[in-house]
């Protein structure tokens, strides 16, 4: 499905963007379960297995900042994840055997969606090899303004990077301490029905929306079926047979591939958990804006 241009992109870059990849039709039954979604939000009272709430969420004014596990949550998610429009570029980078690591869609929505502080998803889930990456859908029309994905282009192929503070694991990287150039980042930006394809180990965030307009972005987080995880990472691992139940394609495997890869495992575990963003208000410093309780925004930290 790719071309051999575009593999080689990601392979140096550690990202790539499919511009309106989705069909129409592929795009309208996750549009529609996410609006159902969003609509059942009305009168929770707090955070639960498939909500996670904006820290401004009332009742009576719902505001979703993620809906946890989307593919166990509506069957359009999971048609989706398996169809050969996901799977297809998944397989030219990865491999043929693929396993689901985890779904999420963040919702990002006008005005105050949540902003991601810088991390590398490897930090939270290390694995015997580092052929793993997460697929982006765009659900919305995705610019610069409405709080897109910030990769730093090539940092998938330096160090695993400190994601502690006060010795706590905290899921986020302190820029300025790791040295990190915030002028190389890249928008992955594209209208509605376009996918991002970014490699494990990339540094990434992505800021508040402060704009008039929702960003939805569905992920899909996935493995090559003999990548497995590492004792005391934050991936739940429970026995084989739920383990196998996440094969998208390919074969299974006992064998696990080793590769020489950096691991800094995610111990102790952070404070606060349910979610990246309860895990990153651990962080001693912030580098993009926050909302508070009331919808006022902050100025950014630095
Ligand atoms: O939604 C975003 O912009 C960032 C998502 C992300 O990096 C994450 O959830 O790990």
């Amino acid at each position: 499905m790719l071309s051999q241009q575009q593999i080689a992109f990601y392979r140096e870059n550690g990202y790539l963007v499919l511009e309106g990849h989705l069909t129409a039709g592929q795009l309208a039954p996750v549009r529609d379960a996410l609006a159902r979604l969003v609509a059942g939000a009305q009168g929770l009272a707090a955070s639960d297995d498939v909500y996670d709430l904006e820290d401004s969420h009332r009742p009576d004014a719902p505001r979703v900042r993620r809906i946890k596990l989307p593919h166990r949550v509506d069957p359009a998610f999971d048609a989706l994840m398996r169809s050969d429009a996901i799977l297809g570029p998944v397989r030219d980078l990865v491999g043929p055997s693929l396993r689901l690591h985890t779904s999420k869609l963040n919702l990002k929505s006008a005005g105050y969606g949540a902003a991601v502080e810088w991390h590398q998803d490897w930090a939270f889930y290390p694995h015997s090899n580092d052929d793993i990456l997460a697929v982006g859908v765009m659900l919305d029309d995705v610019g610069p303004e409405n709080g897109p994905l910030l990769v730093l282009p090539g940092s998938h192929r330096g160090p695993i990077l400190d994601h502690h503070a006060d010795g706590r694991f905290c899921g986020a990287v302190d820029p300025a301490a790791s040295g990190l150039d915030l002028a190389d980042a890249v928008a992955l930006t594209g209208p509605a029905g376009s996918i991002s394809l970014h490699h494990v180990r990339l540094v990434h965030g992505s800021d508040l929306n402060r704009s008039a307009r929702d960003r939805a972005l569905l992920l899909y987080e996935i493995t090559a079926a003999d990548a497995w995880p590492i004792q005391g990472s934050l991936s739940q691992f429970g026995d084989l047979e739920s383990y196998d139940s996440k094969l998208l394609c390919g074969e299974p495997t006992i064998c696990p591939r080793m590769a020489n890869v950096p691991v800094r495992l995610p111990k102790p575990g952070p404070e606060k958990g349910g979610s990246i963003y309860e895990n990153q208000k651990g962080a001693g410093t912030r580098h993009f804006g926050i909302v508070e309780g009331t919808g006022k925004t902050t100025a950014d930290a630095d």
